[in-house]
């Protein structure tokens, strides 16, 4: 048998290129990559195929690929996301049930489901201040999924549309001989920290940009209060657990929609870890209301009990894994600190 044809979207950014690097180390996918800008060297021979512009326009190319899998990671992430809205909309939830459609096309067509994994976010939850915030803590799937930003009402919205497309898609679950459909499952994502790639547009990005600036001897202002605590996770977990949900066999999930936790922290937290293991860091906090707000609206850290039951989820990296094992020891190569 021959490699598995999958299709990455928003190769380009963060987890797009991890993931790549991921799918070319585990072997036996054919990748084809798709993206607004051209592939970064690090992984452009990894893809067998790149496919370059705007993916509302360009998801009809790809009507004749048997994909067996798509990550559709491409996004305009939330504070972005709440300078150009509508555009923020159009990305995220028109690209997305663009997709959804050629999956659902493509499953019914040729009787075998399209497998479709979606990065969701803890941008779905909305807690209404700091104190409902603090006396909620770890919050499971199903409470406070009322989001306070486009970016969230978008992610949680397009987890809904996974649901219809992959169940309910015209009605037609309810045939004599219902049609095979698509197979949707979503990961809400806490915020992530690679030691080799930096995010932009979201606004968990404190924690990385605080980290790499630090590891760069260069100054820092953090844009949220230093209380500030959500849940973060190694960028080597985050494709752990996309790898590992996409490949549980569908009978033994019973939810759609999963947390993942490792482990949250304070921005003073990681401002005392960064400045511990580069004494000269300099780290201010000058808070930006509006993004401040954002976090402040995201939960303390998630309950993700759903995914260590059903598909055996585990971190490899709680926080003294993540900066002793993973993240100062990677980035002190890269920036040679
Ligand atoms: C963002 O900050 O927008 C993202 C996310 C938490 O989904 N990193």
């Amino acid at each position: 048998m021959g490699d598995k044809q999958v299709l990455v979207t928003g190769a380009c950014g963060e987890i797009g290129q991890a993931l790549v690097q991921g799918l070319a180390k585990r072997g036996g996918f054919r990748i084809v990559t798709s993206d607004l800008m051209p592939l970064p060297d690090s992984i452009k021979s990894l893809a067998a195929e790149h496919v370059q512009g705007d993916l509302v326009y360009k998801v009809k190319n790809f009507y004749d690929y048997d994909f067996e899998m798509i990550f559709h990671l491409a996004a305009s992430l939330s504070s972005k996301a709440e300078v150009a809205t509508e555009e923020a909309h159009r990305i995220n939830v028109e690209g997305t049930m663009q997709l959804l459609m050629l999956a659902a096309y493509r499953s019914e067509k040729y009787g075998k489901p399209v497998r479709f994994l979606f990065p969701s976010s803890i941008a779905a939850y909305g807690m209404p201040d700091r104190a409902e915030k603090k006396k909620a803590g770890r919050v499971m799937e199903g409470e406070w999924n009322t989001p306070h930003t486009m970016y969230g009402c978008n992610k949680l919205y397009c987890e809904k549309l996974g649901v219809y497309y992959s169940r309910y898609c015209g009605q037609r679950h309810l045939d004599e001989h219902p049609p095979v459909m698509c197979d949707f499952r979503a990961i809400r994502f806490p915020g992530l920290i690679s030691a080799f790639t930096l995010p932009s547009g979201g606004t968990s990005d404190y924690g990385p940009e605080m980290l790499h600036q630090a590891a760069q001897g260069k100054p820092y202002s953090c844009f949220v209060r230093e209380d500030t605590r959500i849940s973060f996770m190694a960028m080597p977990d985050a494709i752990k657990s996309i790898l590992m949900l996409s490949e549980t066999p569908r009978e033994k999930l019973n939810h759609t929609v999963y947390n993942i936790a490792a482990f949250a922290l304070t921005a003073g937290e990681f401002r005392d870890r960064a400045v511990k293991a580069f004494p000269k860091a300099q780290i201010t906090f000058e808070p930006n209301p509006r993004r401040q707000g954002i976090v402040d609206s995201w939960p303390e850290d998630v309950d993700d009990t759903l995914a260590r039951t059903e598909w055996g989820w585990k971190p490899d990296y709680n926080a003294d894994r993540f900066f002793d094992d993973y993240f100062l020891p990677e980035i002190r190569k890269r920036y040679r600190n």
